[in-house]
């Protein structure tokens, strides 16, 4: 039966995309733009509630993973980082393989399914250290999903061995790659990149190389960076342009909007993004994105308790207890370096969802059943 907010809700202003919601149609840019442009927050929470319940159910995924930043050595200078270092740079580090092996096998006796590793463009780094790095860490964990290297690393870790893009990641998956993060892809906008960006990967090749990542087998994720300079049409072009590479290749497993956090960067005079933003930003993600069945809300950029309220925004996923986290702490972020997944159980429960720990991949290591042996509360729609 409908609650009384959806029947009130398709009266009004979004009578026309509550109703394609429902019916589980493709909404247009145009009505995607209504949408990036509206302060009903409430509206777009329920439209994208509904989206989430009938795309994934009630299901919310994290994992148990570590995070790897192998270098902050960086010859691209973009505007909203304050994790790369300029080569040369007192603070620049590598991490050396048996370094990144000692972490990997101290975490993996703590039950982690995953490696996330990126890092910045580091001249010095030959095209051998990302194979023997993937080989490193499949040799220390063999049975952990490997997820590293953003396209924008894929890009330079191609041009550094001299090899195409098709090569590059053929080499790597046989080393042990399981698939790519989503980092790099910022904001589509050619202007606002150029701006913000203008050494980095341009937003068509960050396309092929998933492109390719997909044709090989490779599945991978999408991220979009908002908070800053972008328009609502600037966002909304950038789904568009990931549903549509989707409808191609099937080969994305989950988006994540990265909120931008100003602090330590050249952007340090913006505000970032609010509360409100981020809400908004995840609904807007699972109404556009109707060919993604993950849209995940980091709580490391947020916080624990606001993804929590995201489930309820079209999100479905918490990510993981991460470890150790350099790219948003750098740039100010306040939240903790990890947390255990009795904080993710506790959370997914009191939002009356089922909570599932996952592999990168999105195969269900264990579903949770409610400590008290009652089941989370259907949701209104
Ligand atoms: O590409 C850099 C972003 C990305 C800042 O695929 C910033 O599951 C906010 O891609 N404020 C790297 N964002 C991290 C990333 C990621 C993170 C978590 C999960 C996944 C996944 C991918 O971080 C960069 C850039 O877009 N970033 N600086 C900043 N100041």
């Amino acid at each position: 039966m409908e609650s009384p907010l959806w029947q009130r809700l398709k009266k009004g202003p979004w009578k026309k995309i509550a109703s394609k919601v429902e019916r589980g149609e493709r909404l247009t840019r145009e009505e995607g733009i209504q949408l990036a442009a509206s302060d009903d927050l409430l509206a777009l929470g329920l439209m994208a509630d509904l989206a989430r319940r009938l795309r994934c159910g009630d299901e919310v995924y994290f994992i148990r993973n570590l995070h790897i930043n192998y270098t902050n050595i960086c010859k691209n200078s973009c505007l909203f980082c304050a994790f790369g270092r300029s080569p040369g740079h007192p603070q620049g580090y590598i991490l050396s393989l048996e370094e990144i092996e000692g972490r990997v096998r101290r975490a993996a006796q703590t039950g982690i399914r995953e490696v996330h590793i990126v890092g910045g463009l580091n001249p010095d780094l030959p095209y051998v250290y990302f194979i023997d790095l993937v080989r490193t860490v499949r040799k220390a964990a063999p049975d952990i999903c490997i997820q590293a290297f953003d396209a924008v690393e894929i890009d330079f870790i191609a041009s550094q061995g001299k090899k195409s893009i098709e090569e590059t990641l053929g080499e790597l998956k046989e080393a042990g790659l399981d698939s790519l993060p989503g980092g790099g892809a910022e904001v589509f906008s050619p202007s606002l990149r150029r701006l913000l960006c203008p050494q980095k990967t341009g937003a068509e090749k960050w396309l092929k190389i998933h492109e390719t990542a997909h044709g090989l087998g490779i599945p991978t994720n999408a991220t979009m960076l908002y908070g800053h300079l972008e328009t609502a049409s600037e966002r909304v072009d950038h789904l568009l342009a990931l549903r549509d590479l989707q409808d191609r290749t099937g080969g994305f497993l989950a988006f994540i909007p990265l909120a931008f956090h100003p602090q330590n960067t050249p952007l340090a005079h913006l505000p970032g993004p609010t509360g409100v933003e981020h809400l908004k930003m995840l609904a807007l993600s699972r109404l556009l994105l109707d060919n993604f069945r993950h849209i995940k809300a980091f709580w490391i950029m947020m916080g624990l308790n606001l993804a929590q309220i995201s489930l309820h925004f079209g999100a479905n996923d918490l990510d993981g207890t991460v470890l150790e986290e350099k790219i948003f702490h750098e740039a100010g972020a306040q939240t903790p370096q990890w947390q255990p997944a009795e904080s993710f159980l506790h959370c997914i429960f009191k939002a009356g969802r089922i909570p599932v720990e996952r592999d990168t991949l999105y195969r269900e290591v264990r579903r949770y059943h409610h400590p008290e042996g009652s089941s989370p509360c259907p949701c209104s729609g």
